[in-house]
């Protein structure tokens, strides 16, 4: 292919954009960007499956959540079997708790069947659905990996916690729902 041709260069900067993302490490943030969690509660719901996976993202997830000033008894887990359950748990806190965001954290590995696609797309699904009906940020700390190494990679490993990734995230859009909330009030 013709190296100055549109094609070679779109495929060129496709190919680099593919490689920075696989590379990106989960824990690298501005720290001054993240608003303080001081007055904010947080319900996460954790896996069971590839529990040496999830419990690590769950410990990334609260100690980054403590860092930006969440309080202990501001943070309540729970467990669920699978991550396909991850939507249904993350349910029970939007209705019965008083939470101002979840954080879902779950690792499904690429297996032999296609259990993976069923199992990736019914937690995104539920999640994305959870975050309309509760008007709720609901935060999809799921590693979707074709093998074990990739989610020890991602799971406090040399490309950083995406549970750490999970509670900024949350934290930011609690600020950003609590600002809308804050601007229509004084309307
Ligand atoms: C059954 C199953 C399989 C094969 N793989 C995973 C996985 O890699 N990660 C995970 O979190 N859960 C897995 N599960 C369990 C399902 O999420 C779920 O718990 C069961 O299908 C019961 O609903």
């Amino acid at each position: 292919m013709d190296p100055s041709s549109e094609c070679h260069i779109f495929l060129t900067s496709f190919v680099k954009k593919i490689q920075r993302m696989a590379t990106k490490n989960l824990s690298a943030y501005d720290l001054n960007s993240v608003p303080d969690g001081k007055e904010m509660k947080f319900g996460i719901v954790v896996s069971e499956w590839n529990y040496e996976i999830t419990g690590a993202l769950m410990r990334g997830a609260i100690e980054t959540l403590k860092k930006h000033g969440v309080q202990d008894d501001a943070i309540v887990v729970n467990h669920v079997p699978g991550s396909f359950e991850l939507t249904l748990g993350g349910q029970f806190f939007a209705e019965y708790t008083d939470v101002d965001a979840i954080i879902l954290l779950g690792c499904v590995i690429q297996g032999e069947t296609r259990h993976f696609d069923f199992i990736c797309q019914g937690v995104a699904k539920g999640a994305t659905d959870l975050n309309i009906k509760y008007n709720l940020p609901v935060i999809f700390g799921l590693l979707t990996t074709d093998n074990q190494q990739q989610a020890l990679d991602r799971a406090g490993g040399k490309l950083g916690n995406k549970g750490d990734e999970a509670a900024v995230t949350a934290i930011k859009m609690v600020s950003l729902q609590k600002n809308f909330e804050y601007e229509s009030n004084i309307e």
